[in-house]
Order: structure tokens, then sequence, then C-alpha cells
């Protein structure tokens, strides 16, 4: 009997092993396969080979938000997102469909297309989000972010004295899940994620890692780990293209299944799926 269920939309989702959220980027700046998926064919046949690979779920941005990013117009954004989600449900019908925006109204378009999850770095901080989320019964994914994508590496800090990076991620996240809850979102449809990367230095965004089942303990929502390919993989390997992160991407994505993860977000979903099978097969071993 699944003891775990992500549910998102009209869709579930069983978490009991975890699943592999695929990364689609339609931003032509994105930070390590940018430009790539402009065009919709492109953009389908990255999207193919996530669900061959094993992708439960497709995640499409066209926002870029790594450090320093610029911000896009929502008429902009719209015209990449919304032609993608449409395909990418028409196509994938078993996958679900999470959309990266902050904005209500590319997530009511999408939403309107039949997209089940959204994926919003500001975890549903604009007004009347988390209302919108509710009205659609979509899945959530609420993430922490110090500051802002344009300034947020400027100078990450936490007060040690309040319980330092850990603490405050954790507080945030609780807050916007509780919050989220008043507005008639079950803990079902809720997935927690620290924002490696987002105001944090180096060693914050590895206490996260080391920690991050505390996130999500004493409760039952479901929590996400977006590592890959990121500045503090490569801030350990020494390797600065983030095409070349794949190796370290992939073992903390193994340090965070054991620390408790139920869903993870890469770009490299072979690779990826390859991990989560040898965390199968030691965590059913006698
Ligand atoms: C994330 C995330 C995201 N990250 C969720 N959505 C990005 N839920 C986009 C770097 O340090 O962590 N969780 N959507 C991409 N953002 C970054 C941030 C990319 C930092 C790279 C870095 O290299």
């Amino acid at each position: 009997m699944p003891s775990r269920i992500l549910r998102a939309g009209e869709r579930t989702l069983c978490l009991d092993e975890p699943q592999i959220m695929g990364i689609l980027n339609v931003t032509p700046d994105s930070f390590s396969d940018g430009g790539n998926y402009m065009n919709l064919d492109a953009a389908l046949a990255q999207a193919e080979k996530m669900v061959t690979a094993g992708a439960a779920i497709i995640d499409i941005g066209g926002e870029s938000t790594r450090p320093g990013a610029q911000l896009v117009s929502i008429e902009e954004e719209i015209s990449r997102v919304i032609p993608v989600v449409k395909a990418v449900v028409k196509h994938f019908p078993q996958v679900l469909v999470s959309v990266d925006t902050s904005s209500l109204e590319v997530i009511t378009q999408a939403a309107d297309c039949g997209a089940h999850i959204w994926n919003d770095i500001r975890a549903l901080t604009r007004p009347h989000a988390i209302e919108i989320a509710a009205q659609y019964r979509l899945g959530v994914c609420l993430m922490h972010m110090q500051n802002t994508p344009q300034n947020m590496q400027d100078n990450p800090y936490y007060d040690q004295s309040q319980g330092g990076v850990v603490a405050a991620v954790k507080r945030f996240l609780q807050d916007r899940a509780t919050l989220c809850e008043e507005y008639g979102i079950s803990p079902e449809h809720i997935i927690l994620d620290p924002g490696f990367g987002f105001g944090k230095s180096v060693s914050d965004n590895y206490s996260l890692l080391k920690h991050l089942g505390e996130l999500t303990a004493d409760t039952s929502y479901h929590l996400m780990a977006a590592l890959s390919r990121k500045s503090m993989i490569g801030a350990v390997t020494g390797e600065k293209e983030p095409a070349r992160r794949v190796v370290g991407s992939v073992v903390a994505a193994f340090y965070a299944l054991e620390q408790g993860a139920q869903l993870l977000r890469v770009h490299d979903v072979a690779e990826t799926v390859e991990a989560k099978k040898i965390f199968l097969a030691t965590r059913e071993a006698l």
C-alpha cells in the first residue's frame, strides 16, 4: 500500500520511491544548457529524452534564476513557456508537468493547458499566488531564497544565534507551508525545497545538504533537492563548466536521497536514475 502520495491537479504520484524531475529550460541564457531548447521541436526532443530515461515530472521554466540573471517580461515568459507546456502535456500524458515561474499570469495559463505543479522559487509570495494554487489544486514547490536572483550571492548571511542557515530555511519553509494549508492546500500537495545556491555560501549549501532531512522532519510535506550542476558542486570539484559537474551532482543527489529527499530536480536524468537504483537496492537489502 502506498504511504506517500504527491497530489497535483487531478493526478497523483507515488513517492514511496524517489522520483526525478527533469529540467526543461526554455530560456536563452540559462546557466547550464541555455539556448539549446529554444525551439519547440528541440524542447520536445529533450523532454522525450528525459521521459525515456525515467523522469516522472518535467519542469518547464522560462525565467532564468541563476545568480545575476536578468528579469524577463511576462509577455516574454508566456511566449517561451506556454507553447512548451501545451506540447509536453499533449505528447507525454504519462508525466506530470511542472512550471518554474513566479508569475500568476504564466501559471494560470499553464494550468489551463493542463500543467500540474507550480514550482515557485519565490514560494508563492506574490499577492494571491496561494489562492490561485489552491483554486487549481496544483502541487506546489515552495523554495527558500534570501534576497533576489539579481543580488542573492552578494553577501549571504544567516544569524548563528538564530540557529544559522538550516534553522532559518526550515522556519521559512514551514511558515509558507502552514500558510498554504490555511488556504486549503493539503500537505500531500506541498513540496519543500531549501533552494541550493539561492543566497547561500558554499558552506551554507553543504550545511543544508547535510541536514536536509531536518527540513521536513515531523511533517508530511514532500522534500525536493535541486543541486544539479550548481556552483556548490563546482566549488568543491573545481569544475567551472556546469555541463562537467554531472558526477559531482549525482553523488550529491545520492546524499540527498540518503537524507530522505523524495524528489530530485536534475538535468541529467539517466545518470540520476542510476544513483536512485543503487540507493533503492541498498535500502531494500537485508
Ligand atoms: C531550485 C531551482 C529551481 N534552481 C527549485 N526550482 C533553479 N524548486 C531554478 C548556482 O549556484 O533549486 N529549486 N529553479 C536554478 N537556479 C540556480 C541557482 C542555478 C544557483 C544555479 C545556481 O550555480
